[in-house]
């Protein structure tokens, strides 16, 4: 049995951007939800999911014991945090202040919910739709994450100088240390330093500019960040969703309707639909009110214009497309493909691409890893050296001592 930790995303957002109605649409938990700025005070921690279309159970019958097969698609669990949400000078201590973004020390990615509707201010105050520009509401947020990390290097900055300077440590080695506890790495770390030109200037003389462009760099780098452009159901959205995606041209920018994916998600559970997270249409199996009807009408038209209500691809996103992970399905008879009681691909593993065989076996079982000879692609055969890196879709048989 596969005991490796999940992927943690976490949400985050301005007040009122619909961050608990995307969380809630994804992990179908019953969370405080309303018009008003800091619904969300305590963090709420979910499980939702990726969604892998054409996956082995596609083809094969699975017994999956770590994920779930609906109508032979496969959805892999991930964490959800949604916190509550951020103004421009949190970091100064404003509404809820920024503590709360330490609930999201060891999550390697983030969705910016944005209201791309443009009827929320910058406080999530309501206002007329079309009225505020969400391209703003990005600037900001992203100022706000960088002077939290800012602010946990600034704490220690005097150690940090006199480490490098009267000790002579390597800068990336000595911040390194302040870090790793937000999930940055030593390469990330490296490349921010040369990046912001920082690699051989004294810490004591980066002054405030430097230590801000490190961060944001940094913060890029090992943090990154997919924007779901929200409330795509209110017509102004769609101009909103234009404006970011013209104005971040390098970003993912994903156009959501948290509010249809709850409402679908919902009507499924109760047995009025059936939709399978993702679908870009739903069937109707139950008997419908007039009202229940209607919204159903109107989110139909949604799917057929965006495809999907984009809650899923916003998190497919960010595991596939911005932290590049692979699913991996671990087996112990390469031939039955299963485990030793015959479950057939009981497991789904999603690993970073970079990883090699060894460093899956790692990831099922310490002790796996450890005692790791060799592996097999239980497809075709062909023995994986330790090193050789895995590749999305493959079925794994590791071999022990
Ligand atoms: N039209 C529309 N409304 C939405 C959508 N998503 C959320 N809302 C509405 O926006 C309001 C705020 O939603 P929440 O999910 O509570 O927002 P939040 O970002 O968690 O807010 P805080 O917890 O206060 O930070 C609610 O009235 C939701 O119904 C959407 O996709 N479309
Ligand atoms: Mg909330």
């Amino acid at each position: 049995m596969v005991t490796q930790a999940r992927v943690q995303i976490g949400v985050v957002g301005k007040p009122n951007a619909g961050k608990s109605t995307f969380f809630a649409a994804a992990t179908l938990k019953d969370v405080k939800i309303s018009p008003t700025p800091f619904t969300t005070i305590d963090p709420n921690i979910g499980i939702g999911y990726v969604r892998i279309d054409g996956c082995p159970c596609s083809e094969i019958k699975c017994s999956p014991r770590t994920y779930a097969v609906v109508d032979g698609v496969c959805f892999a669990p991930v964490e959800l945090i949604d916190v509550a949400g951020l103004v421009p000078g949190a970091w100064q201590g404003r509404g809820l202040g920024n503590q709360f973004l330490d609930h999201l020390r060891r999550a390697p990615v983030l969705i910016h919910v944005v209201d791309a509707s443009g009827s929320t201010d910058e406080e999530g105050r309501l206002v007329k739709p079309g009225s505020h520009d969400p391209v703003s509401d990005v600037y900001f947020l992203e100022r706000e994450v960088d002077m939290w990390m800012a602010s946990i290097l600034r704490k220690d900055w005097d150690r940090v100088v006199r480490q490098v300077e009267f000790s002579k440590r390597d800068t990336a080695e000595v911040l390194l240390e302040k870090l790793a506890g937000l999930g940055i790495g030593r390469a990330q770390i490296e490349r921010a330093l040369q990046e912001a030109d920082l690699s051989k200037k004294p810490p004591s003389r980066w002054g405030e500019e430097g230590l801000l462009k490190f961060v944001g760099l940094a913060r890029a780098y090992s943090k990154p960040i997919v924007i779901a452009a929200n409330k795509i159901d209110i017509p102004e959205g769609e101009e909103g969703y234009r404006r970011l995606k013209e104005a971040f041209p390098d970003r993912i920018v994903v156009p959501t309707s948290a509010e249809a994916e709850l409402a679908l998600r919902r009507a499924a559970a109760r047995g009025l639909i059936r939709y399978k997270p993702g679908d870009r249409s739903f069937e109707v199996v139950g008997q419908l009110t007039p009202q229940q009807k209607a919204v159903l009408d109107k989110i139909a038209t949604l799917l057929e214009k965006w495809g999907s209500t984009g809650v899923t691809k916003a998190i497919n996103t960010a595991v596939f497309d911005a932290l590049k992970y692979v699913a991996v399905y671990p087996v112990e008879d390469e031939k039955k493909l299963s485990d030793k009681s015959g479950n057939v691909l009981p497991d789904l593993l999603l690993v970073p691409h970079t990883y090699t065989a060894r460093d899956v076996a790692y990831a099922i079982h310490t002790e796996l890893g450890e005692r790791f000879v060799s592996a097999v692609d239980a497809r075709s055969g062909r023995r994986l050296a330790a090193d050789e890196p895995v590749s999305n879709g493959l079925i794994i048989k590791i071999l022990a001592r």
